[in-house]
Order: structure tokens, then C-alpha cells, then sequence
């Protein structure tokens, strides 16, 4: 054993090992209880970034501490490799996204080996890979046979200039990202997934407080955004009639305009309507009405997302088209309002503006009338200002509404749905925001969608024996519209399964939201050739803890289950849920510096190259420049002043990331795993801390160093178990011994459960309280010392070892526990001695007459008379009783004696 701790030579021995023992693997086995820990899947953009290390050294963490206690645990990985990234980088580079994304995979790979992850990399997945695409298209077939999957019209983003169709993220302000052009609404076909259809049971599960729910295991925070995304309100869907006809003359709509509404309470505070762009009757108007074409245009434009609509300045314009009230018969104008979605419930909504928030500025701007009709006890109404009480449905009672006064919010709904199903126009339902899955993308770099078109026949599924469509690999996109519609190899060939004659290939692929739906359960049957999934997903699934960023708490979960219950339908597997047990962890942080550059732009500095300017208080004021840095305005000196933002997520466009090549480089991962361990427990925030990285390093060579001490010792390991010692219920411990392992194993309990809650950065800090009392004991001559200190670095490394597993491994081996209990990869846990814990003095609180006095020690097996004369004789209670003559003393075990005069 080398004398200094050598991160270098210590980790690529245990690694050295680990390889050649082919460590990782691991394989079914019914005998042993299994455990199945995943992180998401990353996007191979190139190197890991810090938000990567902390998310698999948890999971490496769980593994490995799992692993010691008997689980077969499975800790798998793969790439997230379709996407438009790698359309983007070549584009710029001039390469296929099969190259790039290949290269950057086996970067990246090298760098999680480098890590030291207990991955079991038999298992890789890349979802760019046919042998696993193959089974996205696949399953999309049977979607389709079973109705699941369908087509129809989408509305998708038109580059005019480009002549491409664009992704979401490449519209920047309503503008296509490259050419700047005005983007355009555009209808083409393409397939969705039902997931509507399982809505009811994604609710179910989920939800907290539900019967049904069995996600317990997932942060509530989350939960909660999955039940507002899929959005079930409960109310009533009613018809305003209407003798409004087309121009072929045929009533639109047959008479009814359809309204969805959850206060149908408010129906008599009605005093106008307000209709989607898109909505017929909005469509009928604008047909004469040039001006009222051009907003509905104008509404059509820009984003048409909630939380986009939400931000909107309300506006309308009226249609001139009146409809009838069904229960008053009032005549009420229909306007078209750009807070209308067409894909909400039916595109229109009853304007009720004293008790609708967005209703009430729509009229206020409009000049509409507003006419209170529920009213809370108390409050007082006016049209003045919005205030909350209009809205709320719980305490109100209904006012100026004819038969329904006097009824509360559910009194009253049942009663409109009541009297509005007599007249055969409405009945109470339930409306979900949950739309279904449209998976067609027009892209280049995804899972072929396996449809052939045909002239005669229209779009035929590909037949099952011609999987997988492949992708071809060697396309360059070059801005102008997906490669494959003018790849003559990709069309090559194809006929109509149907007729025969010469076909073409749908060139749309599908949404990179498939590929990670279900990859987590191709792990369990990586290799299987035959079936998508087989007995390994019977094993695994459902996966016991999953790992990963917050930001996937809705889409990727919420599809992720999704896929899950189809597969689960077509008898493919026996789960309802995929996770288990989710677990969010926190963004890596680090301070923001930045400074205007003479032309006004922005430039942001690496925060190695920056300190901070403090007041005297010691506040952080500015900063500046600590070494030279070469910028857009020249070369700035030492001390140029720069602005300080605070801290933000590390990001590239900040220039505040640190890379954890540099990190490994110079320290080793062990330090890089501990640090990010031990800063903040796993779901908070991680604020970057330069000096506590060179801390964590200094504490692995103190442990480094105590076991290089422990190896000139008379019983090291070796020496116990050449001597015939391997048992410590021999020992006799005297004092100092005793009250070392008092100390270690009562951190050791502490270790045990902070493991269980994945409350890491604890775990950590008990470690640190154990190398403390083992520098610290001051009986380390007699041989029970030495035995309590063998025994008490053992369980110090056993509880390091999930964290930072090289030095422990090496440690373990050098000092000869290995011996008997082999590598610590599968060393038996520690446990808690109850002898241990066993105190031979007990500390009792001492009170006179109910007040704090002080304390007293006793034996632990002293009965109530011996504590008793102990307090009695103790200089402090005397003190307060002072000569008078006790009454009673109250002795509570192990906790205080009273004494009372
Ligand atoms: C009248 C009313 C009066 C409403 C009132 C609310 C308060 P949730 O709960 O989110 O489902 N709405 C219905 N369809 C819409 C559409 N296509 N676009 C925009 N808004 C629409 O919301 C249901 C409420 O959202 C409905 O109830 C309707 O406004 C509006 F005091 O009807 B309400
Ligand atoms: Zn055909």
C-alpha cells in the first residue's frame, strides 16, 4: 500500500479490478430479493455535465449500499440518441447525426466509467439503435390495429423561407430560429395515441388522496403537476340554439352552439358568448366581415399554449351573430375572444364577467355589461375591480337568478342540469385537459413511422416481417425540410403491402418522447432479438426507484406511463405503473458573473477567473477580475470590475458550468462522488463550493492516511483473523474501547436509516463523525482498542464505500478484510451491535420541584432507590433544597429524576 493517498493509482486499481471480475453484470436470480434502480437516460449532447454526476451517483449510491445488503440490484444505462441536437450539430458541421451521436455516446461512456458507476453495461441501450426502434414500431402497429394509434389533421409550425416544417423550440417568438421569418399555422395528416383513453386510471394513481392512487412513492409536488396536466373538471355541457346558416344553407352546427362550463351556477350571470378563431360561427362571420377575418388571423398567430394565453392581453371582436339563452330566452351577442381554446372542451364559453376572472377584463375592455348573480355573505360587489371572492364557488350563494336563488354552487348545478337535460340541451360532464399524443414529427433523425402510402390504397401499415424501417444513416440535413423525403434510397423499392404497386414511405418519424416511454424495460431484456420485452421485465419491472430531473415531471413520466398500461393491455407485461418510487433530485448551481461589453451586448466569465468585492459587513458587493481575460472588447486586466448575478442553473450560456473532466482530472471521482454527495441532501439545490471540493479531497486522505496507520498495528484485519479472532462477542472492551463503539455504532444507526430515506448527504456527514472518533481515541495501545478501531474503520468503509467505492475498495483489500469477507462490492452491511449501544452510565436530567438543576450520572442498571440517594447527595439539588425535608422523588427511567419539596 502506498504510504500517500494517490487518487490516480487507487482508482484505476479498483477499477482494474472491477473490469476483470466483470463486477457489474448482473442477472436474474428469484433466490435473492431485486432491486431495480434507474436514472433517466441522457441525450448524448457530448460530456456529462454536473447535473449528470449528481443523478448517477445517487443511483450508484442506492446500488451499491442495496447490493451489500443482499438485493440483486440492476443499475443499467443508456442514450436518448434521436433528436434534433444532432440535426443541429450537423447541419453546422456538415455530418451525419449518426456520426456525432456515436462519437459523443462513446465519450460520454468513457467518462461514467471514469466515475466508477456500477453500471451493468451489458444492458445499453441507444435508442438510435434498429434493435431497439424496431420495437417502436412495433408496438405503434399494434396501437394501430387496436385503434390506440390513429390519423388525423394537426396544425404544425410552417417556415415559409425554409419550406420546413419546425419543432416548437426552433420558433423563437413566433419566428423561424433560422431564417427569421414569420412563422406560419399549417394543417397536414399525422398519427396520435389515444392516451386519452386511459386518462381516468393516469388520474387514478396519481393523485394524492385518491383510493386508487399507488405513486405514494413519488414527491407530492409532482403528483400534483401530472393531476393538473391531465385536467378533469367536472360541469356542464349545454347548447345555446341559434338559426345561423352556412352558405349552402344548412344550420351550422344544427342550431347548437355548445359551451362547456364547471359554474353552470352563473348561467343566469350570462351577458355574452365568446368563440375560438377556429370556431365555426367565427369562421361563418369573418366570411363577410374582412376586418373580423384579420383578427381571427391575428389571433392565429404566436404561441397557443395555456401558459401563453394566460400572459395575453384578452381581446375580441364581436361576430354580429346572436344565440339564445336557453334558460331566459335572452337574445346574447356571440364574440370571438383570443382566450378561446378550440381544443378545450367545445371552443366556446359562456361569458359570465362578474364571476370569471379572464370574462370580467374582457368585458371591462369591451364595455359588456357584468351582472352579479352568486354572492358571499358578507362581501360586498362591485364592478369597480376583480376581487377574489367572484370566483369562488365554495361559500357563495346564487342572487338575481330567478328559481335558483338561494342555492349553493352544487344545489344549483345539479338544478341547471336539471331543467337544461328537460329541454334536451345539456347534461352534466366531465372535461379533460389532456389531449391526445400526436407522435408525428418532420424530422430526419427518429424512429421511421412504418406506414407506406399508396395512391390507391392510402396509408398501409408496414407489415410486421419488414421491421424495423430503417433509418438511413448517412443524411445530412441542410436546413431545407427532412432529408429522407428526397432520399431516393429510402423510397427505393417500396410497394403498397395492399396492391402492390410501386408506394412511397412516410418520411415523418416519431416524437423522441417514444424512444424513452419504455426503455427502461428493454434493459431488463436488452438482448432479446424475438420479443420487445420478456421474463427480464418480469423480473425487474416495476422499477423500484427512479432518478431524475424535474423538469421530465410531466410529459416523459406522464407518457412513460402511459406506454406502460398499453403494454400492459396487449399482455405484455403484468404491471400498471412503471415507477415505483421517484425520486427529483435538485439543479447544480454556481454563481453568475457578467459585464456589458462596449457595444452593449452581454459577456458572461468563468467564475475561476473572478472573486468577489465584499463590504465590511462582508456581503458580497461586485466583483472582479482575478487573472487576465481575453474578451469582445480586447484584453481585460486584472481587477476589471464585473457584475455579480447571484447564483443560476450552471449553464453553457452562462459560462458557470464545471466540467467534471477537470473535476476527476485533478481530484479523482471518489472526491467529485463525495462532494456532490455531500453538499445537499439529493432533491435540493446544489450551490458550487470550489473550497469544499478541496475539503472533501482532504477528508479522503485523512481516511487514506488513518488506514495507512491502522496497517502497523498488532491486530490489523489479517492479524485478528490469522489469530483465530473473528468473532467480537470475545472481546471483553474495556472503558475506552466501549465507549468508542458506543460512539460508532450509534452514528452507524443514524448511517442506516438516513440510507433508507436516500438522505445522502447525512450518510456522509456520519462518516465524517467516525473518522473523528477514531483519530480522536486515545486507547488505540491495549489489543481491545485496537480491535474497537479495526472494527470501527471497517464499518467507516463499508458506510464510504456507496460513495466513494475506489478508495474504500482499496483500503479494504490493503488491510486484509477482504480475507474473510471478500471484495467490499458484496461485503455484508454493517450492523448495529445492541451490545454496543448498551451504556454502562446513564445521564438523568435533575430537577428540584419541576425546575432544570442539572444532572447526574448513574450506573445503567441502578434501580429507583440508588438514583434516588444519587440525587439526593448531588451538591446542586442540595442546593435548592436546602435542608428541607423531600416530599416525594419522581424518577422517570432513563430520562430525569424530580425532586419534590
Ligand atoms: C362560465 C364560467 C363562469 C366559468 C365562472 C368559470 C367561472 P377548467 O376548470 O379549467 O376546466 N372554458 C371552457 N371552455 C373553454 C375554452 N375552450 N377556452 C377557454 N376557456 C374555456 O375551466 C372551465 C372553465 O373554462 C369553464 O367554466 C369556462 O368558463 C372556461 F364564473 O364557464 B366557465
Ligand atoms: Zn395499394
Amino acid at each position: 500500500m502506498q504510504d500517500k493517498y494517490n487518487h490516480i493509482e487507487v482508482e484505476r486499481a479498483a477499477q482494474d479490478h472491477w473490469s476483470a471480475a466483470d463486477a457489474y453484470r448482473v442477472v436474474e436470480d428469484a433466490s435473492k430479493p431485486k432491486f431495480y434502480a434507474c436514472s433517466m437516460l441522457p441525450y448524448p449532447s457530448g460530456k456529462l455535465h454536473m447535473g449528470h454526476v449528481r443523478n448517477y451517483t445517487i443511483n450508484d449510491m442506492l446500488t451499491r449500499q442495496l447490493r451489500m445488503k443482499g438485493y440483486n440490484v440492476l443499475m443499467p444505462m443508456g442514450w436518448d440518441a434521436f433528436g434534433l441536437p444532432a440535426e443541429n450539430a450537423a447541419l453546422k458541421n456538415k455530418v451525419p447525426p449518426a456520426k456525432w451521436t456515436h462519437e459523443n455516446i462513446a465519450y460520454m461512456k468513457k467518462q461514467m466509467q471514469a466515475m466508477g458507476l456500477a453500471i451493468d453495461w451489458s444492458r445499453e441501450v441507444a435508442t438510435c439503435d434498429p434493435d431497439y426502434y424496431k420495437w417502436n414500431q412495433w408496438l405503434f402497429l399494434k396501437m394501430l390495429e387496436k385503434g390506440i394509434a390513429y390519423r388525423k389533421t394537426q396544425v404544425v409550425n410552417w417556415d415559409p423561407v425554409d419550406q420546413t416544417v419546425l419543432a416548437n423550440e426552433q420558433v423563437i417568438d413566433g419566428r423561424g430560429w433560422r431564417t427569421g421569418a414569420l412563422v406560419e399555422k399549417r394543417e397536414i395528416p399525422g398519427y396520435y395515441l389515444k392516451i386519452t383513453d386511459y386518462a381516468q386510471e393516469l388520474l387514478d394513481h396519481v393523485q394524492v388522496g385518491n383510493d386508487k392512487a399507488t405513486l405514494n412513492g413519488w414527491p407530492e409536488k409532482v403528483r400534483l403537476m401530472q393531476e393538473n396536466w391531465i385536467g378533469k373538471s367536472a360541469g356542464v355541457r349545454f347548447a345555446f340554439t341559434h338559426a345561423i346558416k352556412n352558405a349552402q344553407g344548412d344550420l351550422i352546427g344544427d342550431g347548437k352552439m355548445y359551451v362547456f362550463t364547471t359554474r353552470a351556477d352563473t348561467i343566469m350571470g350570462v351577458t355574452f358568448c365568446a368563440v375560438a378563431a377556429e370556431h365555426p360561427l367565427a369562421q361563418h362571420a369573418a366570411a363577410s366581415n374582412p376586418k373580423l377575418a384579420a383578427f381571427i388571423e391575428e389571433c392565429k398567430k404566436g404561441g397557443t399554449t395555456e401558459a401563453e394565453l394566460a400572459l395575453k392581453e384578452k381581446e375580441g371582436m364581436p361576430t354580429g351573430l346572436f344565440v339564445t339563452h336557453p334558460l331566459t330566452g335572452a337574445q346574447v351577442e356571440v364574440w370571438v375572444g383570443n382566450y378561446v381554446l378550440m381544443s378545450y372542451g367545445d371552443g366556446a364559453v359562456m361569458g359570465v364577467p362578474a364571476h370569471d376572472e379572464r370574462d370580467f377584463a374582457f368585458a371591462k375592455k369591451y364595455n359588456l355589461p357584468i351582472k352579479q348573480v352568486v354572492a358571499v355573505e358578507g362581501a360586498s360587489f362591485s364592478t369597480d375591480a376583480w376581487q377574489e371572492w367572484y370566483g369562488d364557488k365554495q361559500k357563495c350563494m346564487c342572487v338575481n337568478s330567478g328559481e335558483l336563488d338561494g342555492l349553493t354552487h352544487s344545489q344549483a348545478v345539479d338544478k341547471v342540469a336539471e331543467l337544461l337535460s328537460a329541454k334536451g340541451l345539456g347534461e352534466k360532464k366531465t372535461t379533460w385537459r389532456l389531449r391526445d399524443w400526436g407522435i408525428s414529427r418532420q424530422r430526419y433523425w427518429g424512429t421511421p413511422i412504418p406506414i407506406i402510402h399508396c395512391a390507391d390504397c392510402g396509408p398501409q401499415p408496414v407489415p410486421e416481417k419488414d421491421l424495423p424501417v430503417v433509418l438511413p444513416q448517412d443524411l445530412v440535413p441542410d436546413g431545407s425540410g427532412n432529408p429522407l423525403v428526397k432520399s431516393e434510397a429510402f423510397h427505393a423499392g417500396v410497394v403498397c403491402p395492399c396492391c402492390g404497386k410501386p408506394a412511397r414511405r412516410e418520411t415523418d418519424t416519431m416524437d423522441t418522447f417514444v424512444d424513452s416511454s419504455w426503455y427502461f424495460m428493454r434493459y431488463c431484456d436488452a438482448k432479446n432479438s424475438e420479443q420487445m420485452v420478456a421474463d427480464g421485465a418480469k423480473y425487474w419491472m416495476p422499477m423500484d426507484q427512479y432518478i431524475g430531473g424535474v423538469e421530465h415531471a410531466i410529459l416523459h413520466l406522464l407518457y412513460a406511463r402511459f406506454w406502460t398500461k398499453v403494454m400492459r393491455d396487449l399482455g405484455l407485461l403484468q404491471v400498471d405503473e412503471p415507477f415505483t418510487k421517484l425520486l427529483t433530485q435538485g439543479m447544480v448551481l454556481n454563481h453568475i458573473y457578467s459585464r456589458r461589453t462596449a457595444k452593449g451586448g452581454k459577456e458572461y466569465f468563468w467564475p475561476k477567473d473572478v472573486e468577489h468585492v465584499h463590504d465590511e459587513a462582508g456581503k458580497i458587493i461586485g466583483a472582479k477580475l482575478k487573472v487576465e481575460v481575453e474578451s469582445a472588447d480586447g484584453l481585460l486586466p486584472v481587477g476589471t470590475a464585473i457584475d455579480y448575478e447571484g447564483v443560476g442553473t450552471m449553464s453553457k450560456s452562462k459560462n458557470n458550468g464545471v466540467d467534471p473532466q477537470d473535476l476527476i482530472e485533478k481530484y479523482g471521482a471518489d472526491t467529485a462522488r463525495l462532494y456532490t454527495m455531500f453538499t445537499a441532501p439529493p432533491e435540493l439545490t446544489l450551490e458550487w463550493n470550489e473550497a469544499a471540493v478541496e475539503g472533501s479531497y482532504r477528508f479522503l486522505r485523512r481516511v487514506y492516511n488513518f488506514g495507512h496507520k491502522l496497517l502497523g498495528i498488532n491486530y490489523t484485519p489479517a492479524i485478528m483473523l490469522a489469530l483465530g479472532l473473528d468473532s467480537l462477542d470475545d472481546v471483553e472492551f474495556g472503558k475506552d474501547a466501549k465507549a468508542l463503539r458506543l460512539e460508532i455504532h450509534t452514528v452507524l444507526k443514524q448511517i442506516d436509516y438516513d440510507y433508507q430515506r436516500m438522505q445522502y448527504n447525512t450518510v456522509v456527514s456520519g462518516a465524517m463523525k467516525i473518522i473523528n472518533a477514531l483519530e480522536g481515541f486515545k486507547g488505540g495501545e491495549t489489543a481491545d482498542g485496537q480491535i474497537a478501531m479495526i472494527e470501527g474503520f471497517g464499518i467507516l468503509l463499508r458506510v464510504l464505500y456507496p460513495a466513494t467505492p475506489h478508495i474504500t475498495h482499496v483500503l479494504w483489500k490493503e488491510l486484509g478484510y477482504a480475507n474473510k469477507q471478500g471484495d467490499i462490492l458484496d461485503a455484508a452491511w454493517p450492523q448495529v451491535d445492541p451490545k454496543a449501544l448498551v451504556q454502562d452510565e446513564l445521564e438523568l436530567v435533575l430537577q428540584v420541584n419541576g425546575k432544570l438543576r442539572g444532572s447526574i450520572r448513574v450506573p445503567a442498571g441502578a434501580d429507583k432507590a440508588q438514583i434516588e440517594a444519587a440525587a439526593l447527595a448531588n451538591e446542586d439539588a442540595q442546593k435548592f433544597i436546602n435542608g428541607a425535608t423531600p416530599k416525594k422523588v419522581v424518577v422517570v427511567p432513563g430520562r430525569l429524576v424530580n425532586i419534590v419539596v
